[in-house]
């Protein structure tokens, strides 16, 4: 899952993506391990072999966008599009270079960008819709083109009021269409506003409101200082609780974010605890047994015959995966079976 870092010039994006790659990024695009406290405590029992988590791939290669008030280049455009999430990054803390405008701002930037992400929507429905009335089948109820233009007739009023894609209200078919004309301000959006060290902890009253505001909006939004999470990942894990005590935070922030990057992405995480390898596998919210068996190996799908689950709360419980199993806590579930998240599979079948 491709994960876009978007925002202004100079507003922290490199500081944060490095951050939040935890000293394993590589160029402009890394494969970031998503913190789960249950894989962690799951590897520490199963000491397998090899560990794979979780992952989503962060992307510090989009370019800055135009600031105070330009739209968007179309460079920007063509990059963001590709994403299956944007990650606002937006400038919070006092900067000398100053590249857009030379008061600090970060409500005003974070609306700005939202703008622009919708202005960019409105100016392909309103090309498409001027398109479409020279289509012959435009007018012939249930063809394609009088639906889209349907569809596009009731969204344009609500983008030009600056309400994003992602919170209107849309059936299968006009799902589809928008992800194939791939709206970006469809696509699920993060916000880290990238604060000074000491509102960090402790946001603006401000801050806290807008951050109240973009959740309803189904927006998760949150307070990070990025130069502080780049000294955190730099640190050795036996010395970083130390530091985030004094910080007054319990992890780093940027787990916080990358987490709700993920949940935001629709994914939650099943897994499979063998001896060789101990791996947590994304998956779509919702999705059955046979889709995580799809998940593991076309071939294990295939040849699916029952799945073995262990819910995360009786493996704990139970303190190792036999344990739980002598206790009478696996169940045997058929390929509709819908994973939750935190189970832990072993997929009986005949390969
Ligand atoms: N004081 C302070 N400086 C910061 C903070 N975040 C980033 N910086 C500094 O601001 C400058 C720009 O940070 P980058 O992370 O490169 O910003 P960027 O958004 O990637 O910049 P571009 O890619 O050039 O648009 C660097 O000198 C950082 O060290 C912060 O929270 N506080
Ligand atoms: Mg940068």
């Amino acid at each position: 899952m491709k994960v876009a870092i978007i925002g202004y010039a100079q507003a922290g994006k490199s500081t944060f993506y490095r951050a939040a790659a935890r000293g394993l990024a590589k160029g402009e695009v890394t494969s970031v391990p998503v913190p789960d406290e249950r894989f962690d405590t799951i590897v520490a029992q199963v000491k397998p072999k090899k560990q794979t988590p979780a992952t989503v791939v962060l992307h510090d290669d989009v370019e800055a966008a135009n600031g105070a008030g330009k739209a968007f280049s179309q460079r920007f455009i063509d990059q963001a599009k590709k994403a299956d999430l944007l990650l606002h990054v937006v400038r919070g803390f006092d900067n000398p270079i100053s590249p857009y405008y030379t008061e600090i701002d970060p409500l005003r930037d974070q609306e700005n960008i939202d703008v622009e992400l919708v202005l960019a929507d409105l100016q392909i429905v309103e090309n498409r819709l001027e398109r479409l009335q020279k289509s012959p089948t435009v007018k012939q109820s249930g063809s394609p083109d009088y639906l889209e233009k349907q569809f596009f007739d009731r969204v344009k009023p609500l983008l030009e009021e600056g309400t994003p894609m992602r919170a209107i209200e849309m059936n299968d078919d006009e799902q589809t269409v928008g992800r194939n004309y791939q709206f970006l301000s469809l696509k699920p959006m993060v916000v880290a506003f990238n604060v000074s060290e000491s509102d960090a902890a402790n946001p603006s009253a401000a801050i806290k409101t807008r951050i109240a505001e973009l959740a309803k909006k189904e927006t998760p939004a949150f307070c990070v200082s990025a130069p502080i999470e780049e000294e955190i990942a730099q640190l050795d894990s036996a010395d970083q609780p130390e530091f985030l005590e004094s910080l007054g935070l319990k992890e780093p922030a940027s787990n916080v974010v990358i987490r709700a990057v993920y949940d935001a992405l629709g994914l939650i995480t099943f897994f499979t605890a063998g001896e060789n390898d101990t791996h947590a596998w994304p998956l779509r919210k919702g999705s059955n047994a046979l889709k995580a068996a799809a998940t593991i190996h076309n071939e294990i799908a295939k040849g699916f015959i029952r799945a073995e689950i262990v819910h995360y709360s009786d493996y704990l419980a139970a303190g190792s995966l036999d344990a739980a199993y002598s206790a009478g806590k696996m169940s045997l579930e058929g390929k509709e079976y819908v994973i939750q998240d935190g189970d832990l599979l072993h997929i009986r079948n005949k390969s």
